[in-house]
């Protein structure tokens, strides 16, 4: 896997061949049931997706463990070179189905609003992102070379990393919850009380809530469980493409692991920055736990 350089895409960095089927990406119809999972890169996508693939199958963990989650909650803007692009692999998928995205608001496909399709987004608070993404650029090794910690901190506050800046994209998806058929969750709220946070997307999926499968639900989408389930941590796709040994896709899995690699002057330079970049937003975060 070569690393190459970001490729912009109206304004977003991407990785270069997301960006090259970007054209075909935003032409996607979406059908009006499909579930639309979107978050910033490391922000809880692949709990969150566990946690819906599992309410949509009742629970049933031998058939959630049929498919790595990637092929269960296909990626719609995906591509590498060998396998089926994303919106190819939902071309076979039996329709309506969930769907992941890490797309800013103005580069998803028009036809997930004109269907009113129901979304969820899942937000973390910054600096956990940004040191889960250093740790992520270095081991999916289709991300550019990622410099020392304090290069890729500036560059994240930059936005200059996949996907572009994490400031406007929780903005951004936050402004459309209210016209939109939406939940918007915090990965520190579901590491608060899981539980709670389960029993909101039974809710909003207008399921029934059955406090048992709310807890068999919890217990296997917790961390622990979900680090060594082969269908869920990743270590499926080759090593060539994701290097477990340089650092697990399921590293830590907590809030505040900032605290451990944030300098003092790095957290006062960030939050200096965050202030600027966050004005006007009533959205709020927990930094740690
Ligand atoms: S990706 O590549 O953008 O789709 O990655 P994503 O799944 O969004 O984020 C990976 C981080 O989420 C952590 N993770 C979890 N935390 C708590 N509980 C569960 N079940 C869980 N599953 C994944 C994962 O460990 C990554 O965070 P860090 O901080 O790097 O550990």
């Amino acid at each position: 896997m070569e690393r190459l350089p970001l490729k912009s895409v109206k304004g977003v960095p991407m990785l270069k061949y997301f960006a090259d089927i970007m054209e075909e990406v935003d032409k996607f119809q979406a059908h009006p049931d499909d579930l639309l999972i979107s978050t910033y890169p490391k922000s809880g996508t692949t709990w969150i997706c566990e946690v819906v693939d599992m309410i949509y199958k009742e629970g049933n963990v031998e058939a959630c463990r049929e498919k790595p989650i990637y092929l269960r909650v296909p990626f719609l803007e995906r591509s590498f070179p060998g396998s089926d692009a994303g919106f190819k692999l939902l071309q076979k998928t039996p329709r309506p189905c969930v769907i992941k995205t890490h797309l800013p608001v103005q580069l998803l496909p028009k036809s997930f609003w004109e269907k009113n399709c129901k979304m969820i987004y899942l937000a973390r608070n910054a600096k956990d992102v940004a040191v889960s993404y250093y740790f992520f650029y270095q081991m999916a090794k289709v991300h550019p070379e990622p410099g020392t910690w304090n290069e890729f901190l500036e560059k994240f506050m930059a936005g200059d990393v996949a996907f572009g800046s994490w400031y406007d994209h929780v903005k951004d998806w936050w402004d459309k919850r209210e016209e939109q058929r939406m939940l918007y969750l915090f990965y520190e709220d579901m590491k608060e009380d899981p539980q709670q946070e389960i029993q909101k997307v039974m809710e909003f999926l207008e399921r029934p809530i059955d406090e048992q499968l709310v807890e068999k639900i919890t217990h296997y989408t917790s961390f622990k469980e979900m680090r060594q389930n082969h269908m869920t941590n990743y270590t499926c796709l080759p090593s060539t493409f994701m290097d477990h040994s340089i650092s697990p896709f399921m590293r830590k899995g907590v809030a505040g692991d900032w605290k451990n690699h944030f300098t003092v002057a790095q957290n006062e330079f960030f939050d200096a920055d965050y202030k600027r970049q966050m004005v006007g937003s009533t959205l709020q975060f927990w930094m740690e736990m």
